[in-house]
């Protein structure tokens, strides 16, 4: 029985970078004929929809905006196009809502850098609310033994990383560093590049982080906070780490990594401080022969490969799940850097 579709749901909605966020009662969108309509059930919440909400990015959202690029659920109707899904299959909305499928960067699988890029929780209402639509063709096929709740982390969170993993061309038994190892991607960092046969170096700050980083299969844990970092890091793996992943939300934390990154290693930028610069001394850069590259979400190949990893138990979503009405704490938390993990929300409370 296909579940009936109410006219109104509850969603967080703000009007304002950075002006109140509300739980209030809007219309149930409907799908276009090119996409499908999920009931979310749960939405993880990612440090972009804070960012988003504050305004710190040079690419303006949409206003008034439903954040959130997480929401994982079940598919309720089909925009009349739509052919790969159907009613009360699991459905994922993604960071990239859609993409125009015919560019240059599309058809080579860097949809992400499509010009007509459409971004759930930024250009086009998101996940926090109780009913949202997507591209049929973009949103992530979920299988049927997940666990809703653990899986909406895998959505934003888990692609990211593991994308970023695979273009930092670490091999098997190499040393990667994670910086921001302790919050949402990162602690999804350190088991993908467990699965993948890296050897971890987590970074953060606190005895909480360092016990999730160990549990989760770091070998070495360092404090950003304590002294000499370079130092204990390029001991820690006999020269430096193979490669590095930025998480963390500090410029300060990329430009120290040129320092300790190992000579003809490659840094990854995931992390989006506001504002913030790459500062590499040129010198160095060549002489170590280091890379440094970005990273943005993944495309639909990577989606399907980081929910096989989920699907197959090798990385599991460490988080914990409040009401989508508690957003404003979690942000509060999260601006605190007090999130260990992530935050779920139950879009039903
Ligand atoms: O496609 C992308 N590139 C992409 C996708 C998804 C998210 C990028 N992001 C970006 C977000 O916009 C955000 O800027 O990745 C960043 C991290 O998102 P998150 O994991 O959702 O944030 P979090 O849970 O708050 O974790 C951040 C961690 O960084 C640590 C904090 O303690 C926290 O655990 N951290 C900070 I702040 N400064 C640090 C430092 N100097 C640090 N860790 C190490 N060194
Ligand atoms: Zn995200």
């Amino acid at each position: 029985m296909a579940e009936q579709i109410p006219k109104t749901q509850k969603a967080m909605v703000f009007e304002e970078n950075g002006g109140p966020i509300e739980y209030r009662d809007i219309p149930v969108p409907k799908p276009a004929s090119d996409q499908i309509l999920v009931h979310v059930l749960y939405s993880g919440v990612c440090h972009t929809d804070l960012h988003a909400w504050k305004g710190d990015w040079p690419l303006a959202t949409k206003k008034p905006l439903v954040g959130g690029h997480e929401g994982a659920g079940v598919v309720v109707a089909l925009g009349e196009n739509v052919t790969n899904f159907k009613v009360g299959d699991y459905a994922g909305i993604k960071w990239l809502n859609a993409s125009c499928l015919g560019c240059e960067f599309c058809l080579k699988g860097n949809e992400s850098n499509c010009a007509e890029a459409v971004l759930s929780g930024y250009t086009h209402d998101g996940s926090f609310q109780q009913y949202a639509t997507a591209n049929a063709i973009h949103a992530a096929k979920i299988d049927k033994s997940a666990n809703l709740a653990a899986v909406a982390p895998i959505l934003c969170a888990g692609i990211t990383v593991y994308k970023a993993l695979k273009v930092s061309e670490a091999s098997p038994g190499e040393w990667v560093a994670i910086t921001g190892a302790g919050g949402g991607l990162g602690t999804l960092a350190i088991q993908y590049a467990r699965a993948m046969g890296f050897r971890v170096v987590a970074i953060d700050s606190g005895d909480a982080k360092e016990k999730i980083c160990k549990d989760l299969g770091a070998e070495v844990f360092v404090d950003f906070k304590s002294s000499d970092l370079s130092k204990q890091i390029v001991e820690a793996t006999s020269g430096g780490p193979h490669a590095v992943i930025h998480v963390a939300v500090a410029e300060v934390a990329i430009t120290l990594s040129t320092e300790y990154v190992r000579p003809a290693g490659t840094i990854v930028l995931v992390g989006l401080p506001g504002g913030a610069y790459v500062k590499s001394e040129v010198f160095t850069h060549v002489v170590k022969t280091i890379n440094i590259k970005g990273s943005y979400v993944g495309n639909r190949a990577d989606t399907a490969e980081a929910l096989d990893f989920f699907t197959r138990g090798l990385v599991k979503s460490p988080y914990q799940i409040v009401g989508l009405s508690e957003l404003n704490d979690v942000f509060k938390k999260m601006a605190a850097g007090e999130v260990v993990g992530r935050y779920v929300l139950d879009t039903s409370k």
